[in-house]
């Protein structure tokens, strides 16, 4: 993996990119399409359980129920089967053109993605023992979620720009950002820890949904520039409630900016589970703001990489926005502070382990005779050492200056801040006299 220091700007360009070029370069994995196979489909739709609210029930209605109903018959884009095996075209003539864009993807290419998802589930890993031994505060740990974000990542191109939530450590190994610097801040260290221009991935918002809007208005401003980078902002299934995502979505529709908008319905926001987001499947929301809408298999890297590969595609022609609905599964808790036991069943985590992304691939990559035990030695041999490098450079990240927490605060200072750090500074001296130093 390599880390860029240039800054990447959005690149003008007249016509439209052809499909099935994009992709960073960071491993050089992904790329390439030809004719050929077309998505399967799955009953997977909103649940419907009732649940009650304290003395309200939230049950739905007819009506509710039948647009569910709609949802559950919904088809989600899988171009990968649980048991790896390539989904073979079906006439439908939409996931052919999603297809299209994998077609042609080479075995060198398919190992590429099998790493990417093994290196960020061990960072991954690594990440959450850390935060158990004390070395971070908290984590937020994208198991099961591999697929989705390596997918979308690896179409994005190197003057694309990226928004991420606070989970899209996948996403952040494919702009080439060092996996190392996403954890300063659950260390406490530093409030960011990486420059966002110089992989075009903006640093992660906490703020949930937020970053539709900033993503937005950049993508806005990629269009006045008169350029032909594609913008994507990711965001989760709980997002989609908050105001900033639907207005988010109407200035995208109506301004036709270039972004993808990338949710990762993982089921569940914290312990709410979808049936307290929405009542319709979140991709056929997009249909309401008048952009189109799509439900991937959010645990097979290749459907995400493809239908991602579109969006990004039509954007970049003018054809303004589309939102992708990558449906998957959050298997671990949502932060080290999070206890799932308390609120779901370990059958529903149980049911989505046989959908493993990263077993998905890996079958496929057996059967196909595309991957030999050398290949896998050698990503455990890579994975083990990236491991003990996080290890190593978490243990060694200073502690910043006490004072470094009024920095930043104006671009210009400001006078009560002045007050407060010198408030604080009187305080922490108060320690050394109170100890006689
Ligand atoms: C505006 C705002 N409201 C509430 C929170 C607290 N909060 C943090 S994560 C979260 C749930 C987000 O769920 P989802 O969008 O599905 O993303 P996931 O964590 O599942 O990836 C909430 C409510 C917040 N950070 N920001
Ligand atoms: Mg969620």
């Amino acid at each position: 993996m390599t880390e860029s220091t240039a800054a990447r700007k959005p690149r003008r360009s007249a016509g439209s990119k052809a499909a099935g070029t994009t992709g960073t370069e960071a491993s050089g994995n992904t790329g390439g399409k030809a004719a050929g196979n077309t998505g399967g489909k799955a009953g997977t739709g909103t649940k419907r359980t009732t649940r009650t609210t304290g003395t309200r029930t939230t049950r739905p209605t007819r009506t509710t129920r039948a647009a569910a109903k709609k949802g559950s018959e919904t088809e989600l884009v899988q171009l990968l089967t649980p048991e790896g095996e390539r989904v073979e075209p079906t006439g439908k003539a939409a996931y052919a053109e999603y297809a299209e864009y994998v077609a042609g993807i080479t075995p060198d290419e398919l190992r590429g993605l099998y790493r990417d998802m093994v290196l960020t589930r061990r960072f991954d890993a690594e990440a959450t023992a850390l935060q158990r031994q004390g070395e971070l505060g908290l984590w937020a740990s994208l198991l099961g979620q591999e697929a989705a974000q390596i997918g979308s990542g690896r179409a994005t191109r190197e003057d694309d720009y990226v928004f991420p939530t606070y989970r899209e450590h996948g996403v952040a190994w494919c702009r080439g950002v060092d996996p190392t610097n996403l954890l300063g801040m659950f260390r406490g260290v530093n409030h960011g820890g990486w420059d966002p221009n110089s992989n075009n991935f903006h640093l992660y918002t906490i703020v949930i949904g937020s970053q539709a809007l900033h993503a937005t208005g950049y993508a806005m401003g990629v269009a006045k520039d008169g350029a032909d980078s594609g913008v994507i902002a990711y965001f989760g299934d709980g997002a989609s409630s908050q105001g900033d995502v639907s207005e988010a979505f109407n200035f995208a529709a109506v301004y036709n900016a270039p972004v993808v908008f990338f949710c990762q319905n993982n089921q569940w926001a914290i312990s709410e589970g979808n049936e307290k987001q929405t009542r319709v499947p979140l991709y056929q929301r997009a249909q309401g703001f008048g952009f189109p809408g799509v439900r991937v298999d959010g645990n097979d890297v290749l459907a995400s990489l493809a239908v991602t590969r579109w969006a990004l595609d039509r954007a970049r022609r003018g054809e303004g926005p589309a939102l992708i609905e990558a449906y998957t599964y959050r298997m671990g808790a949502h932060t080290t502070s999070d206890d799932p036991s308390r609120y779901r069943h370990d059958d529903e985590r149980a049911a989505w382990e046989a959908k493993d992304p990263i077993l998905r691939l890996r079958r496929h990559l057996e059967s196909a005779h595309h991957a030999d035990e050398g290949f896998f030695a050698e990503l455990e041999a890579e994975s083990e050492t990236l491991g003990k490098r996080v290890r190593e450079v978490v243990r060694a990240m200073p502690d910043p200056d006490r004072l470094a927490l009024f920095e930043n605060v104006y671009a210009d200072g400001h006078a009560l801040v002045d007050e407060e750090r010198a408030q604080f500074a009187a305080y922490q001296a108060s320690f050394a006299e109170a100890e006689g130093v």
